[in-house]
Protein backbone atom coordinates (compact mmCIF):
# COMPACT_ATOMS: atom_id res chain seq x y z
CA UNK A 1 0.00 0.00 0.00
CA UNK A 2 1.89 3.35 -1.10
CA UNK A 3 0.28 6.59 1.08
CA UNK A 4 0.65 10.29 -0.26
CA UNK A 5 -0.56 12.75 1.37
CA UNK A 6 -0.21 16.65 0.44
CA UNK A 7 0.61 19.82 2.26
CA UNK A 8 1.61 23.06 1.61
CA UNK A 9 5.10 23.76 0.11
CA UNK A 10 5.26 27.29 1.90
CA UNK A 11 3.17 27.36 4.94
CA UNK A 12 1.98 30.49 6.68
CA UNK A 13 2.42 29.27 10.37
CA UNK A 14 6.41 28.69 9.13
CA UNK A 15 6.24 24.81 11.04
CA UNK A 16 4.44 25.42 13.83
CA UNK A 17 2.20 22.44 12.82
CA UNK A 18 -0.60 24.17 12.40
CA UNK A 19 -2.20 23.29 8.67
CA UNK A 20 -4.17 20.63 8.97
CA UNK A 21 -1.54 18.07 7.27
CA UNK A 22 -0.55 17.60 10.70
CA UNK A 23 -3.61 15.71 11.87
CA UNK A 24 -3.49 13.21 9.26
CA UNK A 25 0.88 12.71 9.75
CA UNK A 26 -0.43 12.16 13.40
CA UNK A 27 -3.18 9.42 12.56
CA UNK A 28 -0.17 7.71 10.00
CA UNK A 29 1.93 8.14 13.05
CA UNK A 30 0.45 6.38 15.77
CA UNK A 31 -1.04 3.51 13.72
CA UNK A 32 2.44 2.99 12.01
CA UNK A 33 1.77 3.70 8.53
CA UNK A 34 4.60 5.05 6.09
CA UNK A 35 4.02 7.53 4.12
CA UNK A 36 4.82 9.74 1.21
CA UNK A 37 3.75 14.06 0.72
CA UNK A 38 3.35 15.96 -1.98
CA UNK A 39 3.77 19.39 -1.62
CA UNK A 40 1.60 22.26 -3.29
CA UNK A 41 1.75 25.61 -4.07
CA UNK A 42 -1.20 27.89 -3.28
CA UNK A 43 -1.38 28.21 -7.26
CA UNK A 44 -1.24 24.97 -8.02
CA UNK A 45 -4.52 23.87 -5.13
CA UNK A 46 -6.20 25.69 -7.24
CA UNK A 47 -5.89 23.88 -11.00
CA UNK A 48 -7.15 20.81 -12.31
CA UNK A 49 -4.60 18.59 -11.02
CA UNK A 50 -5.21 19.03 -7.27
CA UNK A 51 -8.89 20.16 -7.80
CA UNK A 52 -9.22 16.46 -8.65
CA UNK A 53 -8.31 15.18 -5.65
CA UNK A 54 -10.00 18.20 -3.41
CA UNK A 55 -12.99 19.86 -5.15
CA UNK A 56 -12.14 23.00 -2.82
CA UNK A 57 -8.95 22.98 -3.94
CA UNK A 58 -7.25 22.85 -0.29
CA UNK A 59 -4.82 20.41 1.56
CA UNK A 60 -4.61 18.44 2.75
CA UNK A 61 -5.83 15.23 0.50
CA UNK A 62 -4.92 11.28 0.73
CA UNK A 63 -3.75 9.22 -1.42
CA UNK A 64 -4.06 5.64 -1.18
CA UNK A 65 -3.54 3.00 -4.02
CA UNK A 66 -6.38 4.10 -6.20
CA UNK A 67 -8.69 5.93 -3.39
CA UNK A 68 -8.81 9.66 -3.31
CA UNK A 69 -9.67 11.32 0.14
CA UNK A 70 -10.06 14.92 1.80
CA UNK A 71 -11.39 16.49 4.66
CA UNK A 72 -9.04 15.10 7.97
CA UNK A 73 -11.65 14.04 9.81
CA UNK A 74 -12.77 11.48 7.03
CA UNK A 75 -9.00 10.89 6.23
CA UNK A 76 -8.45 10.20 9.96
CA UNK A 77 -11.34 8.21 10.31
CA UNK A 78 -10.25 5.99 6.92
CA UNK A 79 -7.26 5.41 8.54
CA UNK A 80 -8.62 4.64 12.35
CA UNK A 81 -11.16 2.24 10.47
CA UNK A 82 -8.73 0.13 8.76
CA UNK A 83 -5.61 0.00 11.40
CA UNK A 84 -5.63 -1.10 14.55
CA UNK A 85 -4.19 1.47 17.31
CA UNK A 86 -7.15 4.50 16.92
CA UNK A 87 -10.35 2.85 17.89
CA UNK A 88 -11.38 0.85 20.21
CA UNK A 89 -12.39 -2.95 19.51
CA UNK A 90 -15.98 -2.89 21.40
CA UNK A 91 -18.67 -1.67 19.13
CA UNK A 92 -20.07 1.07 21.74
CA UNK A 93 -16.56 2.72 22.79
CA UNK A 94 -15.76 2.89 19.14
CA UNK A 95 -19.05 4.80 18.53
CA UNK A 96 -17.99 7.20 21.08
CA UNK A 97 -15.17 7.40 19.33
CA UNK A 98 -16.38 8.48 16.35
CA UNK A 99 -19.00 10.48 17.88
CA UNK A 100 -15.77 12.95 19.58
CA UNK A 101 -13.96 13.29 15.97
CA UNK A 102 -17.07 14.85 14.84
CA UNK A 103 -18.03 16.99 18.13
CA UNK A 104 -14.41 17.99 17.70
CA UNK A 105 -14.75 18.91 13.86
CA UNK A 106 -18.38 20.36 14.02
CA UNK A 107 -19.44 21.53 17.51
CA UNK A 108 -15.36 22.33 19.02
CA UNK A 109 -14.06 23.68 16.09
CA UNK A 110 -16.33 25.79 14.19
CA UNK A 111 -16.17 28.88 17.06
CA UNK A 112 -12.19 28.46 16.80
CA UNK A 113 -12.17 29.05 12.72
CA UNK A 114 -14.02 32.00 13.84
CA UNK A 115 -11.85 33.66 15.79
CA UNK A 116 -9.25 33.22 13.35
CA UNK A 117 -11.21 34.59 10.96
CA UNK A 118 -12.15 37.33 12.97
CA UNK A 119 -8.47 37.91 13.95
CA UNK A 120 -6.88 37.60 10.10
CA UNK A 121 -9.49 38.76 7.67
CA UNK A 122 -11.75 40.99 9.88
CA UNK A 123 -8.95 43.20 11.52
CA UNK A 124 -9.45 46.10 9.36
CA UNK A 125 -13.30 46.14 10.16
CA UNK A 126 -14.90 49.37 12.06
CA UNK A 127 -16.84 46.62 14.63
CA UNK A 128 -14.00 44.45 14.89
CA UNK A 129 -12.98 45.03 18.48
CA UNK A 130 -17.11 45.02 19.48
CA UNK A 131 -16.82 41.57 17.80
CA UNK A 132 -14.08 40.10 18.81
CA UNK A 133 -14.99 39.51 22.72
CA UNK A 134 -18.13 38.26 21.38
CA UNK A 135 -16.16 35.21 19.23
CA UNK A 136 -13.80 34.79 22.39
CA UNK A 137 -16.75 34.29 24.54
CA UNK A 138 -18.83 31.76 22.23
CA UNK A 139 -15.57 29.36 22.17
CA UNK A 140 -15.05 29.92 26.17
CA UNK A 141 -18.50 28.59 25.95
CA UNK A 142 -17.83 24.98 24.11
CA UNK A 143 -14.32 25.21 26.62
CA UNK A 144 -16.45 25.39 30.16
CA UNK A 145 -18.15 22.29 28.37
CA UNK A 146 -15.62 20.36 27.28
CA UNK A 147 -13.32 21.34 30.45
CA UNK A 148 -15.98 20.14 32.77
CA UNK A 149 -16.79 16.89 30.48
CA UNK A 150 -12.93 15.79 30.96
CA UNK A 151 -12.43 16.63 34.44
CA UNK A 152 -9.39 15.26 35.40
CA UNK A 153 -9.43 12.08 32.87
CA UNK A 154 -6.76 11.90 30.47
CA UNK A 155 -8.56 11.00 27.62
CA UNK A 156 -12.34 11.98 26.43
CA UNK A 157 -13.51 8.06 26.96
CA UNK A 158 -11.11 5.86 28.49
CA UNK A 159 -7.50 5.42 26.25
CA UNK A 160 -6.64 7.78 23.79
CA UNK A 161 -8.83 7.67 20.05
CA UNK A 162 -9.13 9.28 16.90
CA UNK A 163 -11.51 11.63 19.15
CA UNK A 164 -8.42 12.96 21.32
CA UNK A 165 -6.49 13.05 18.15
CA UNK A 166 -9.05 15.37 16.49
CA UNK A 167 -9.97 17.08 19.18
CA UNK A 168 -6.39 18.08 20.28
CA UNK A 169 -5.83 18.96 17.12
CA UNK A 170 -8.56 21.29 16.76
CA UNK A 171 -7.71 22.33 20.13
CA UNK A 172 -4.08 23.49 19.29
CA UNK A 173 -5.00 26.05 17.25
CA UNK A 174 -5.77 28.23 19.93
CA UNK A 175 -2.49 27.64 22.32
CA UNK A 176 -1.20 31.42 20.83
CA UNK A 177 -4.27 33.11 21.76
CA UNK A 178 -3.86 32.24 25.80
CA UNK A 179 -7.81 31.01 25.76
CA UNK A 180 -6.71 27.63 26.54
CA UNK A 181 -4.78 28.20 29.35
CA UNK A 182 -8.15 29.70 30.90
CA UNK A 183 -8.64 25.67 31.28
CA UNK A 184 -5.71 23.67 33.08
CA UNK A 185 -7.28 20.40 32.03
CA UNK A 186 -7.54 20.95 28.77
CA UNK A 187 -4.42 22.83 28.32
CA UNK A 188 -2.90 19.81 30.36
CA UNK A 189 -4.86 17.54 27.60
CA UNK A 190 -3.38 19.25 24.75
CA UNK A 191 0.13 19.10 26.24
CA UNK A 192 -0.80 15.32 26.56
CA UNK A 193 -1.42 15.15 23.28
CA UNK A 194 1.60 16.73 21.90
CA UNK A 195 4.08 14.96 23.90
CA UNK A 196 2.72 11.38 22.38
CA UNK A 197 5.24 10.01 20.34
CA UNK A 198 3.36 10.14 17.16
CA UNK A 199 2.35 13.60 17.50
CA UNK A 200 6.22 14.43 18.17
CA UNK A 201 7.40 12.11 15.16
CA UNK A 202 4.04 14.15 13.12
CA UNK A 203 5.25 17.39 14.48
CA UNK A 204 8.96 17.04 13.30
CA UNK A 205 8.37 15.98 9.67
CA UNK A 206 5.87 18.83 9.11
CA UNK A 207 8.64 21.39 10.92
CA UNK A 208 11.54 19.67 8.82
CA UNK A 209 9.52 20.90 5.35
CA UNK A 210 9.48 24.77 5.94
CA UNK A 211 12.44 25.03 8.18
CA UNK A 212 15.00 22.11 7.39
CA UNK A 213 15.24 21.03 10.79
CA UNK A 214 13.45 18.64 12.97
CA UNK A 215 12.91 19.07 16.77
CA UNK A 216 15.01 15.43 17.70
CA UNK A 217 17.76 16.40 15.80
N1 LIG B 1 -12.40 20.99 6.29
C1 LIG B 1 -11.11 20.81 5.63
C2 LIG B 1 -10.33 19.68 6.32
O1 LIG B 1 -10.51 19.47 7.52
O2 LIG B 1 -9.57 18.99 5.63
C3 LIG B 1 -10.37 22.14 5.69
C4 LIG B 1 -9.06 22.08 4.94
C5 LIG B 1 -8.34 23.42 5.05
O3 LIG B 1 -8.81 24.38 5.70
N2 LIG B 1 -7.17 23.50 4.40
C6 LIG B 1 -6.38 24.70 4.45
C7 LIG B 1 -6.06 25.15 3.03
O4 LIG B 1 -5.77 24.35 2.16
C8 LIG B 1 -5.03 24.40 5.14
S1 LIG B 1 -5.28 23.92 6.81
N3 LIG B 1 -6.10 26.47 2.78
C9 LIG B 1 -5.74 27.02 1.52
C10 LIG B 1 -6.92 27.48 0.76
O5 LIG B 1 -8.08 27.29 1.20
O6 LIG B 1 -6.69 28.05 -0.33
C11 LIG B 1 -5.90 25.49 7.54
C12 LIG B 1 -4.74 26.30 8.06
C13 LIG B 1 -4.03 27.13 7.23
C14 LIG B 1 -2.98 27.88 7.75
C15 LIG B 1 -2.66 27.79 9.09
N4 LIG B 1 -1.61 28.58 9.63
O7 LIG B 1 -0.82 29.15 8.91
O8 LIG B 1 -1.49 28.67 10.86
C16 LIG B 1 -3.37 26.93 9.90
C17 LIG B 1 -4.42 26.18 9.37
Amino acid sequence: MTITITAFESSPDGGRGLARDTRVRWALEEVGLPYAVRLVSFGAMKEPAHLALHPFGQIPTYEEDDLALFETGAIVFHIAAHHAGLLPEDGNARARAITWMFAAVNTVEPPILDLVTAKILERDKPWHAERLPLVEDRIRGRLKQLSALLGDADWLDGTFTAGDLMMVSVLLRLKLSGILNEYPNLAAYVARGESRPAYQRAFAAQLAVYTGKSTSG
